[in-house]
């Protein structure tokens, strides 16, 4: 048997037995707030690690049921491997029981097993056929976390259906982790938490978190409260960072390998599998992707094939699966496949059928990344990343750096200059603070049209800069020319110091005019409707 790392995740209607399990099973109270103690119920995340009866040791997470957390339910049943289902004896399958089978359909989480629990309260026999009903391919077993009956049959059903699951660790792929914890731990600093979905993640390692971009290495990873040297994928991980700050990081953003070519996508075209009717063109529905979700406009392409056109933005690699829930009144619609992570904004054409109709298949050979780059009208801010990759910021030394620049402003600029020029591009959507830098360089650079003044005390690289006022632009033209300071800072991933400084430079350069908290684009509307328009 494979001891492969593998990720179980609970799921279920409120109420119907699901920490109390995993309690019996663990010895793990995975309700840990004093609030979920008051109220009886779990309303966050909880995690555990449950040794099966051969050695093999999941990681579990525990979801709440309750009908208004179904998007934490969401948020951790992404990236899990199997489910554990429970329905209790004498209640039976009940809606948050249909709606947590719809998300584990629409994240193609297909093996599991079902508890069916409480069966000392009630003869199981009609809760058993409900399970089975709606979750045929799942072994289902009566049990009772109070008496402890039936929880050996439930341990070997666990057992059986992790056999088959295949692992992740040794899927291809870069490290990506979706973060659904951030915490400090005292004299230990940032640490994060999530579900591995591939690659690996190793002490000392340099990786990016996104969607800002910036750089974080890691100084420590645990899994399952063990320190390792590298953390492989399908388990949850631990990770503690150097270089980033507790409040500079949140669920919902992807510690991922460097040059893993994910980016922010305010596009995806998607193929739909929804369990009911199929929606109207320009319905507004709630898009989960990993642990982040964003309402997005679905616009018709053809068939099955929609564009998601979002009002923040997602990180998916082609491949990957959504979530879709309607916004009012909450409930789950269904998932998509995510066949292209970075379109064009368009329209439906014979010609892009064809094309969604191959990557459906799986036949058309796409890299997410080269896909990526530039095509996107909306998702400008890998812009910041590649304007300072495209140049080669890492190899940006004194000699290369001259030819990089360009003979005009670089043969004036000494190797300080070229190095703290190195550190801006690198720095992206948060330079460094003018206190760390030379001032002379520093003149020389803004002589020589590489850096600019943004306020007192920041400088950007003019590349990165470039990208942002793109970036600002694309923004306001999603939004009817409006762009505000919480919008630019998710945005950027950057901190809210840092946007106000950019939107009133902006304004400085007559690109947006500020009007009350909103900056309003300048330009006519029809010179910013988008630039492929369907
Ligand atoms: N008699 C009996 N009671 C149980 C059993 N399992 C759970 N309970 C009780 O049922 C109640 C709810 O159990 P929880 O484990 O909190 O249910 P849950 O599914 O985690 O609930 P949410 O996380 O809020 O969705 C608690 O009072 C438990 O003690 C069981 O097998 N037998
Ligand atoms: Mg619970």
């Amino acid at each position: 048997m494979s001891l492969a790392p593998l990720t179980l995740g609970t799921a279920g209607h409120i109420d119907h037995g699901k920490t109390a399990l995993i309690r019996t099973l663990t010895g793990v109270d995975t309700d840990r707030l004093p609030e979920e103690h008051a109220r009886g119920i779990s309303i966050e995340l909880g995690y555990a690690s449950l040794e099966l009866p051969s050695g093999r040791r999941l990681s579990v997470i525990d979801v709440p049921g309750h009908k208004r957390f179904v998007r934490t339910m969401v948020a951790g049943a992404t990236g899990i491997d199997l489910f554990l289902m429970t329905v209790a004896a004498d209640d039976g399958v009940m809606p948050q029981t249909r709606e947590h089978a719809a998300v584990l359909r629409a994240l193609d989480v297909q093996t599991g097993v079902v508890a069916v629990t409480k069966s000392d309260l009630a003869d199981p026999t009609a809760a058993l056929s409900e399970a089975s009903e709606l979750l045929p391919s799942a072994e289902a077993v009566p049990v009772s976390a109070r008496t402890g009956e039936g929880l050996d049959a439930l341990r070997a059903a666990l057992a059986r259906a992790a056999q088959s699951v295949p692992s992740r660790a040794d899927a291809p792929g870069p490290a990506r982790l979706h973060i659904d914890r951030v915490f400090t731990i005292r004299g230990v600093g940032t640490v994060v938490t999530g579900t591995l979905w591939s690659g690996s993640i190793g002490q000392g390692e340099v990786l990016e978190l996104l969607p800002g971009h910036r750089r974080a290495r890691v100084r420590g990873v645990q899994v399952h409260d063990q320190s390792l040297a590298v953390a492989a994928a399908g388990q949850r991980v631990a990770v503690n960072l150097t270089g980033i700050g507790v409040a500079e990081v949140s669920r919902g953003d992807v510690l991922a390998s460097r040059g893993s070519g994910l980016g922010p996508t305010h596009l995806i075209d998607a193929q739909l599998q929804l369990d009911c009717d199929p929606p109207e063109h320009g319905d507004r529905v709630q898009i989960h992707h990993g642990t982040r979700e964003a309402p997005a406009r679905l616009a018709w392409l053809g068939g099955r094939f929609w564009q998601l056109r979002l009002e923040a933005p997602l990180l998916p690699f082609a491949g990957d699966r959504l979530v879709l829930r309607q916004i009012a009144p909450p409930d789950t619609l269904g998932g998509a496949v995510v066949l292209d992570a970075h379109p064009r904004k368009h329209g439906p054409s014979r010609g892009l059928t064809e094309a969604l109709t191959r990557r459906a298949r799986g036949e058309a050979a796409e890299s997410a990344g080269a896909d990526s780059v530039g095509s996107s009208a909306g998702a400008e801010l890998p812009g910041v990343r590649s304007a300072a990759e495209s140049a080669g910021a890492d190899s940006v030394g004194s000699s290369a750096g001259a030819e990089l620049l360009g003979v005009a402003g670089a043969e004036a600029l000494s190797e300080s200059a070229l190095e703290l020029e190195r550190r801006l591009r690198e720095a992206g959507a948060e330079p460094p603070g003018d206190s760390e830098l030379d001032r002379k360089d520093l003149a020389a650079l803004r002589a020589a049209g590489r850096a600019v003044r943004v306020s007192r005390g920041l400088h950007y690289h003019a590349d990165a800069l470039a990208a942002i006022r793109a970036l600002v632009i694309d923004l306001g033209a999603r939004n009817d020319g409006k762009v505000t300071l919480a919008h630019l800072r998710d945005e950027l991933g950057t901190s809210r110091k840092f946007a106000q400084a950019l939107l009133e430079h902006l304004d400085s350069e007559r690109i947006t005019i500020r009007r009350g908290d909103e900056h309003v684009l300048r330009r006519s509307r029809a010179h910013l409707e988008p630039r492929n328009p369907p």
